[in-house]
């Protein structure tokens, strides 16, 4: 649950981006793009997301829902999909009599029931399904009945070809975990997990891995290593269980509360390729925390927000074109492991911030005293192809790129899956590794990564990582779930279910739910001071060029006395930000869009309006409040979780 999946595109009849927009962003925009006309013709597309997307505008079906009730919608569609007997047999199982039971609002004897890949079906059913009736959620999610049975129908006579695409629109929002539990419940409903035209846990990469640095280490770090980490993650609030395994997920945006609560603890920090103020919810904590510590170095290639809070920058290779390294991924049913190479000269004097700054590091430390980084580097790092051992940064960068990608090409007795590579020199002339394809069925026969080795609607792991947590702080699982902000009690705490959303700002100060989206040309909070980015950013639904405008229904905007192009005042409980405004239908009445990626005040000269003072539009972070889904540790961007104020004003941009 906890990753990106792939899917089977080129042999899907129906696919439902689920708040996700692959068309603009996502991991593999071209092949999204590329397989449209294919699956317009062959099937059906469909999107769930509150704001006109550009997978809306190409879909057959729009469900406009209202942000953060994604989970009644899906328990509706669970609903119609087993009442009208359009579950997948084969993966699902069926009634031991052939006779359909699922009757609305009834329960149903497990003992009727024969599970072939799934267990708890019938619990999922009885304890919540079955009181979901199309009716019911089109209230909570402000949509229309017919239009949730006739999706789900198209859906069930699509089944077991049917991609449930489940984005972030879903999950990274406070009570996500549970939402995301029930839209993926689908997948299990309609037999699409690891089928033909279906989703997919993705294909491992070759990657190699570096030497043991077990014995370089001393009791202190281990120690220390083991001790509580400032990120909250393992806290009572904050199990953070990623892949099931209790603070194993990394909870970034809230090491800025710990430093501003422990204003003395971080005495050195050391940051590379982030941005934080601007990239992080309510950013300006990151300001006031940064401000606090003694000794900050920056590695990046341009001064960013963040830089302006650094005592040393180190320039670093951009990337792209400047540094080294095995860089892996997936995507059409294959994985890959691809080499960055550079493509040019440095013009600069720049360091590659991971293979050649930590080399340089550590030959300074073995000059005042502290030999060991540079002995582990030096004795333990091979090259896999000549043996050879490095004796600077250079060798280094080179034999951990080539350490990190030798199972693609060095040869051995065993065969390489997917691409045959001969050879470093051939690696590095073809640049990538791809796998085999992806294998169909592969969990299918009790071989799911769960404690059952089935598709689990009543999930065991969870259930097990909740006692645990529990235990260790003495209490019950009901209580860490509220601690959690969530609503579940008892064994709805491992199943799916529809939790009410959280929303932040009472709503009769704060009226409307705001919709942040990302940019079609934008790499994150990069990309604004590119002048073409900017001149195209008329390519997101609803946007201007050179602007930053906020999409407001023009039923609101009437109400509220507010003209196409006029400045507004977005205010939320954590800040306020001021933009222009557009009047689409894109948004329903009660909700407003904006893109993320306008708002720098210190990016470059296009970017900001004027370098370190003036921004050109407005900073979605510096409204959108700090706040996570504590079961996963995700940080929340989705849902509606922030509602906001829209005011007039009278000044001029
Ligand atoms: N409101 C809102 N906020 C979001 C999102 C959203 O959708 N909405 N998306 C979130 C997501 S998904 C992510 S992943 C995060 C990303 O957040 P961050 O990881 O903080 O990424 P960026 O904002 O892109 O900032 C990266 C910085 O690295 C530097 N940099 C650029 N190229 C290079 C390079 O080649 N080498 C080095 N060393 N440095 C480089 C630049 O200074 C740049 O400012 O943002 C999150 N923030
Ligand atoms: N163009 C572009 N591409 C990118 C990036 C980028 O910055 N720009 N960043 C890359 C990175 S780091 C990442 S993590 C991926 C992320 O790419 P995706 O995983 O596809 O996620 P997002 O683009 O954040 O899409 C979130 C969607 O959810 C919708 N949404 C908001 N609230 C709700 C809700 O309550 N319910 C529903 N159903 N939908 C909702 C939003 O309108 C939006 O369409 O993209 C990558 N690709
Ligand atoms: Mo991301």
């Amino acid at each position: 649950l906890f990753s990106y999946r792939d899917y089977d595109l080129g042999n899907s009849k129906c696919v439902v981006f689920w708040g996700t927009d692959p068309f603009a962003s996502n991991r593999q925009v071209p092949n999204v793009i590329s397989k449209l006309g294919e699956l317009q013709k062959k099937g059906i597309l469909i999107t769930v997301d509150p704001r006109l997307s550009t997978a809306a505008a190409k879909s057959k079906e729009w469900l406009p829902i209202l942000p953060g009730t994604d989970g009644a919608l899906a328990n509706a569609i669970a609903h119609v999909l087993l009442t009208e007997g359009l579950w997948n047999k084969d993966f699902v199982g069926d009634f031991a009599d052939g006779k359909n039971l699922f009757v609305p609002g009834k329960t149903v004897d497990p003992q009727t029931f024969k599970e072939n890949n799934t267990l708890g079906l019938i619990t999922y059913w009885n304890e919540e399904a079955k009181d979901w009736t199309p009716e019911r959620a089109a209230k909570e999610c402000r949509l229309d009945a017919e239009q949730i049975r006739r999706v789900a129908k198209a859906m069930g006579q699509a089944a077991p070809n049917v991609i449930v695409w489940m984005g972030p629109g879903v999950c990274m929002n406070p009570r996500g975990t549970y939402t995301a539990m029930v839209v993926h419940a689908l997948n299990g409903i309609l037999g699409s997990v690891d089928n033909v035209g279906g989703t997919h846990d993705p294909v491992k990469s070759l990657s190699g891995k570096y030497p043991s640095m077990d014995k370089y280490i001393d009791e202190l770090a281990k120690a220390h290593g083991k001790g509580k980490k400032i990120d909250g993650r393992g806290d009572l609030d904050m199990p953070a269980a990623m892949k099931a395994k209790l603070g194993s997920g990394v909870v970034t945006n809230n090491i800025a509360n710990y430093m501003l609560e422990n204003p003395d603890f971080v005495k050195v920090m050391i940051s590379s390729w982030t941005n934080t103020p601007f990239a992080a919810a309510d950013g300006k904590r990151w300001e006031k925390a940064l401000a606090k510590v003694p000794f900050f170095v920056h590695m990046v290639p341009f001064p960013s927000e963040m830089t302006q809070f650094a005592d040393i920058v180190l320039p670093s290779t951009f990337n792209a074109a400047e540094g080294m390294g095995a860089v892996t991924g997936f995507g059409s049913m294959h994985a890959w492991t691809s080499l960055q190479q550079p493509t040019c000269d440095r013009i600069w004097d720049v360091k590659q911030e991971e293979n050649e700054v930590t080399w340089l590091l550590a030959e300074k430390l073995a000059k005042k005293g502290w030999p060991t980084l540079l002995n582990y580097y030096s004795t333990e790092f091979v090259d896999p192809e000549t043996g050879a051992r490095p004796t600077n940064e250079k060798e280094f960068q080179l034999i951990t790129t080539k350490i990190a990608s030798a199972p693609c090409w060095l040869r051995t007795s065993k065969p390489i899956p997917g691409d045959q590579i001969n050879g470093w020199e051939d690696f590095r002339k073809r640049g990538m590794h791809n796998s085999a394809h992806q294998v169909y069925k592969k969990h299918w026969g009790g071989k799911f990564p769960t404690p059952s080795g089935k598709f689990e609607f009543v999930s065991g792991d969870l259930k097990k990582v909740l006692e645990a947590h529990a235990a260790k702080y003495n209490t019950t699982p009901d209580k860490i779930l509220d601690a959690c902000h969530y609503q579940a009690k008892g064994i709805k705490g491992w199943m799916p279910h529809y939790e009410e959303p959280l929303r932040h700002g009472e709503e009769k100060q704060y009226p409307f739910l705001f919709i942040d989206h990302k940019s079609r040309l934008n790499r994150e909070g990069r990309s604004a001071n590119l002048p073409w980015m900017q001149e195209f950013k008329k390519c997101d639904a609803g946007d201007r060029s050179w602007g930053d405008v906020l999409k407001i229904n023009p039923i609101d905007a009437k109400a509220l006395g507010i003209q196409d192009n006029d400045i507004v005042e977005i205010s939320s409980p954590v800040g306020t930000i001021v933009t222009e405004v557009k009047l689409w239908e894109g948004v329903g009445p009660g909700t407003v869009a904006k893109a993320y990626g306008q708002g720098h005040w210190a990016y470059g000269q296009i970017a900001a309006k004027e370098y370190g003072k003036t921004p050109r539009g407005g900073n979605n972070n510096e409204i959108l409040v700090d706040d996570y889904d504590r079961l996963s540790g995700t940080s929340c961007r989705n849902g509606g979780f922030t509602r906001v104020n829209i005011k007039k004003n009278s000044q001029k941009l």
